[in-house]
């Protein structure tokens, strides 16, 4: 139930001198409940998950994330193909203004690929947001075991997907 709360100005205090023109309101965005999948095996794949709430009235994209625990850090959607769930990378993840977005299992997520090592229960990884206002957010995100109930799906999943699906 961690609750981390994040304001543009934060970001901008560090990086004021990168830029130019500062919207107020853009980042404005709320983090909760954000972690990452437990994976017992580096050079697997993990996912993060989080609930995103844009306090703003503008709306603002999430365009990128980033970490150090993984070769590769993307955004994902699944989507279903002929009755098959599959993933799929995407561009962006919009939250509209005074909206939110949910990234979790079996939806939007930020995948974690080819891990760097094996992300366990009660660790806490670094994972930066990018947003399309230009700023970014380092959060710290706890390594929890799967949700409940997420499970077995996930894990099916995430084993028939992670060879032929990232593959770069
Ligand atoms: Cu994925």
């Amino acid at each position: 139930m961690s609750r981390l709360f994040f304001r543009s100005s934060t970001f901008a205090t560090l990086a004021a001198a990168s830029f130019l023109s500062f919207t107020a309101h853009a980042a404005d965005v709320t983090v909760s409940d954000a972690y990452a999948r437990a994976m017992p095996t580096a050079g697997l794949n993990s996912a993060a998950f989080m609930m995103l709430h844009n306090n703003s009235d503008e709306s603002i994209e999430l365009i990128g994330a980033q970490s150090d625990v993984a070769k590769h850090v993307e955004l994902h959607t699944h989507t279903h193909v002929d009755g098959v769930m599959q993933m799929r990378k995407v561009d962006g993840i919009t939250l509209p203004a005074k909206g939110m977005a949910m990234l979790k299992p079996g939806d939007n997520h930020v995948m974690l690929i080819d891990l760097n090592a094996p992300l366990a229960e009660g660790d806490q990884i670094e994972l930066t947001l990018k947003w399309s206002d230009n700023t970014q957010q380092t959060l710290s995100v706890p390594v929890k075991f799967a949700m409940p109930g997420n499970m077995p799906k996930e894990m099916k999943h995430e084993h028939s997907m992670k060879k032929e699906a990232h593959v770069h």
